[in-house]
């Protein structure tokens, strides 16, 4: 285990400035940011929040059950060319949008927390954020001009995410030579670009992109020693939840499905928050808040 506490890890502690006036401030523990996947196709739970009053009722739920924030998401992104063959079906925006905005307005209406939703598209992102948004969440990394410039104009956080190629293939034929240093450098060149487009450095949080366009060895790696990343000057969010590579790395004969990695999922929120990631994306919010809790009851009897 890497020698910081569970919740006590100094470069976590952060405060991101979300419109209206309202903060989400990150301090001894990461932030749980739970999952609410609106697509017919996600990899763990696609198809099951696909009605509207549904999905709000279980954004609702999750945040009973100690989610600090929301990640709302209407385009799958499972990699393509490994575990998943061809990866998920690239959605027109129109499409995105006709999925996610009734939920997102509906959750507007009953909830102040905080709401992210995980795009790549700039249409996406500026009508989710004219529709009450309050973070956006890119896995392309900023990697669209208009998405950087309607997270400026709105002036809230942005997750840029790393990852290498087309969604479709990017897991076949992976290559690094110096995973860290490489994945470091991207990740730094990825916030320059948002800051050149307009948006504040302390509002940029950075994710190593577990499981995209990684072998599930560098995942493990990214995951083992995050904290090489926080030299970036950046908070960090760590997706790793229900994620192939944590069956991979349970080994047995026939790998975990989704539904069944919960145990290995806990593992790597422990070491996400070892290594001072300042969210965690994840699907099981009652058992992840629940670890959190008892890590920090822990910690707490032993200072
Ligand atoms: N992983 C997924 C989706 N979005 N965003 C960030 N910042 N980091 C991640 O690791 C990440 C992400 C994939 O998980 P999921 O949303 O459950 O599946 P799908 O993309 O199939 O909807």
């Amino acid at each position: 285990m890497a020698t910081e506490t569970l919740t006590e890890t100094p470069p976590r502690a952060c405060t991101l400035s979300l419109p209206r006036g309202r903060h989400l401030d990150v301090d001894r523990r990461p932030l749980l940011m739970g999952i609410l996947n609106l697509t017919p196709d996600s990899f763990s739970d696609g198809g099951l929040w696909n009605d509207p009053e549904r999905a709000v009722a279980r954004g609702l739920e999750l945040l009973a059950q100690g989610a600090d924030l929301l990640d709302l998401g209407a385009e799958s992104t499972r990699p393509g060319g490994g575990v998943y063959g061809a990866g998920a079906r690239t959605v027109p925006a129109e499409e995105e949008l006709e999925r996610l905005l009734p939920v997102l307005t509906g959750l507007r209406r009953q909830t102040e927390a905080p709401l992210s939703v995980d795009t790549r598209k700039g249409e996406v992102a500026q009508a989710a954020l004219d529709a009450g948004a309050d973070l956006i969440n890119d896995v392309s990394g900023g990697a669209g001009a208009a998405l950087l410039a309607a997270v400026a104009r709105a002036g809230c956080p942005v997750v840029l995410m790393h990852s290498r190629g087309e969604l479709s293939t990017m897991q076949r034929g992976i290559h690094f030579v110096d995973l860290f240093g490489e994945v470091a450098e991207e990740l730094g060149r990825m916030a320059e670009r948002a800051v050149s487009a307009g948006i504040a450095r302390e509002q940029i949080v950075l994710d190593p992109g577990i499981g995209f366009g990684k072998t599930a060895e560098q995942s493990l790696q990214l995951l083992a020693r995050l904290g090489e990343l926080s030299r970036l000057g950046h908070p960090l969010l760590v997706g790793a939840s229900r994620k192939s590579f944590l069956a991979a790395a349970a080994g047995g004969d026939s790998p975990a499905p989704q539904s069944a990695r919960l145990g290995g999922s806990l593992a790597a929120l422990a070491w996400a928050a070892a290594g001072g990631a300042a969210m965690v994306r994840v699907h099981d919010v009652r058992e992840s808040a629940q670890f959190l809790a008892v890590s920090a009851a822990l910690e707490a009897v032993t200072a």
